[in-house]
């Protein structure tokens, strides 16, 4: 079953939108398998966002995600990555629809108060990166036949 990795940005703790962001992302269907609100060090900011090192915005980027506590969460289930990447909106909340946590809640690229994994390949680099594997759960759900067939 396919999982990824979302993060609630210092921003969504800050203004007090975890709960709100969850419950969008809860009620898609997906599954949370982790959580955990945490302290993102340097080293591991600099090693979730590899592959903008150089870009104009990466020195503000490791600064922000570093910068207060953050709440680091494993979804699971069909389409994972995508359903994640629809309910969060686009990377600018400006050009993102209202319904998504981004179109609702921002309006400042680097304030977009979610993370996203952007492909399963991606996810499986970055779980491994915030969560070790016994804190990945395994476990079913009453509900698991009503939401997948
Ligand atoms: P994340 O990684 O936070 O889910 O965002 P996206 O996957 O939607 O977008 P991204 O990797 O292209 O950007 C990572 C992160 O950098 C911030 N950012 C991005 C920024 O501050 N200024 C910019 O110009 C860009 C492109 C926002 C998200």
């Amino acid at each position: 079953m396919e999982k990824t990795l979302v993060l609630l940005k210092p921003d969504a703790v800050q203004r007090g939108l975890c709960g709100e962001i969850i419950a969008r992302l809860e009620r898609t269907g997906l599954k949370i398998v982790g959580m955990k609100l945490m302290q993102v060090s340097e080293d591991l900011a600099n090693r979730h966002y590899g592959e903008h090192v150089g870009k104009p915005f990466f020195g503000g980027l490791v600064g922000f995600i570093t910068s207060a506590p953050i709440v680091a969460m494993a979804f699971e289930g069909n389409n994972a990555v995508s359903i994640v990447r629809k309910t969060m909106g686009a990377t600018n909340p400006a050009e993102s629809p209202p319904g998504s946590v981004r179109g609702d809640f921002g309006v400042d690229i680097g304030r977009n108060l979610v993370h996203g994994s952007d492909s399963p390949e991606s996810a499986v680099r970055e779980l491994g990166l915030f969560f070790s594997a016994d804190e990945l759960l395994s476990y079913g759900r009453a509900t698991d036949s009503w939401i997948t067939e």
